[in-house]
């Protein structure tokens, strides 16, 4: 009856635990950045906000599933994503975002979580230039 040994060395992600310091404080270097936290699990992508000014921004992505995924924003011939994010875990992503509207979707699994509904839109700029 050993039961006192630890069999599963799997640690909680340590930036996530350390929430006294609140997403907006994360900007750093440059404060004209705008934060969009984005939330990734099965089989969601979920932004918040989903409409911002142009310029830079900063996306703050956790997953909170219980699979990797990862977040790539597209659009304006513009593809850039995170590396992928184990479950518990959180990336950024800093981007110069011109007016238009983006995809951000999940690159895992070959377009499959895409496909299973891990895409949402952000509109940048001017909302009522876009089409509803
Ligand atoms: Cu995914």
């Amino acid at each position: 009856m050993f039961k006192n040994t630890p069999m599963y060395p799997i640690f909680r992600a340590r930036h996530h635990g350390s929430l006294c310091d609140p997403w907006r404080h994360q900007n750093g270097g440059n404060a004209n950045a705008k934060t969009v936290k984005v939330t990734l699990s099965e089989w969601k992508v979920r932004l918040s906000p989903d409409k911002i000014p142009a310029g830079p921004v900063e996306f703050e992505v956790s997953n909170t599933g219980s699979i990797p995924h990862a977040l790539e924003v597209e659009g304006r011939s513009l593809e850039r994503k995170t590396a992928q994010i184990q479950p518990g875990a959180t990336a950024t992503l800093q981007l110069d975002l011109p007016a238009g509207r983006y995809e951000a979707y999940c690159p895992v699994g070959k377009g499959s979580h895409k496909m299973l509904g891990m895409l949402d839109h952000l509109t940048v700029g001017d909302a009522q230039r876009v089409r509803r």
